[in-house]
């Protein structure tokens, strides 16, 4: 049986791409602060496929690369790293946003990610095999008004994807990046902080994307053959043109 391991996976995208891995056949390792999340992913998808919750903080270095190599042997052999844990916190002008709001962003975002990649790393170099997908977002595409350090994380991650791809050439490893438009997650609850009457007015007259439309992408992605690399991939909402372009009703 394949392996996964997936950041990220107690909520929205990551736990959508969970669900589907776990009806495609795939043993997962799943990520995510909230420990009981990840033990209720157990408890459903655990009778289709093996689980490991595997909860810590992908800003905290330390615990990231011992949690991950401590990892016992017959979960080491990883096929797929999902690296979707992150967020935004806060849309506020370069100005007046805060400087919690951008350490959170970039400590979770870039090098939560970076963190992840290199404790996962050399059990993939070891079996020269594995697919690295990084969860982007339009906003490392476009900068758009308020979003500064929130698009600063994730031009880092389309740049990193990059950099993987051309560093881990010939390695056996294959690095995707995937950058979608709106979601419909607990993406915009989490950028204004609880206040979820401003979340659901992000989505307003709009049909966003659901993480399970991420989900089938990841596993399209994936699933190609293996000459085949989707290196670099933009999706969006029918209703959505750009980052600030949305038609709504
Ligand atoms: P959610 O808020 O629904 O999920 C975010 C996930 O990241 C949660 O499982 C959360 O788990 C995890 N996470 C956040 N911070 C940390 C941390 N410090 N340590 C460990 N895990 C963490 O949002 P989405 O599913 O929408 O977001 C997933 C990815 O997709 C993100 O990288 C986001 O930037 C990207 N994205 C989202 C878009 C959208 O419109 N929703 C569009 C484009 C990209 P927990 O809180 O349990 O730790
Ligand atoms: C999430 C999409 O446009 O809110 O990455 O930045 S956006």
């Amino acid at each position: 049986m394949p392996i996964a391991l997936i950041t990220g996976a107690s909520s929205g995208i990551g736990q959508a791409t969970a669900h589907l891995f776990a009806e495609k056949g795939i043993d997962l390792i799943v990520c995510g602060r909230r420990q009981e999340r990840l033990y209720e992913l157990k408890n459903t998808l655990g009778k289709k496929v093996r689980i490991l919750p595997l909860a810590f903080d992908v800003r905290d270095k330390k615990a990231v690369l011992e949690q991950i190599s401590q990892i016992p042997t017959e979960w080491q052999s990883i096929d797929y790293l999902i690296n979707n844990a992150g967020n935004a916190h806060g849309l506020a002008s370069f100005a007046d946003a805060d400087l919690e709001d951008w350490d959170m962003m970039l400590d979770t975002n870039v090098k939560g990610l970076l963190y992840v990649s290199k404790a996962v790393l050399p059990m993939m170099l070891a079996r020269k095999k594995g697919h690295i997908v990084n969860l982007g977002s339009i906003a490392g595409k476009e900068v758009y008004p308020n979003g500064s350090v929130y698009c600063a994380s994730k031009f880092s991650v389309d740049a990193l994807s990059t950099a993987m791809r051309m560093d881990l050439l010939g390695n056996g490893i294959k690095v995707s990046a995937i950058h979608p438009g709106m979601v419909e997650t607990e993406f915009s609850i989490v950028r204004f902080k609880g206040d979820e009457a401003r979340a659901k007015s992000v989505y307003q007259g709009v049909e966003p994307l659901r993480g399970a439309d991420i989900a089938d992408i990841i596993w399209y992605i994936i699933s190609a053959p293996a000459h085949v690399n989707i290196a670099d991939l933009v999706v969006f909402p029918s209703a959505q043109a750009s980052a600030t372009q949305v038609k709504r009703n």
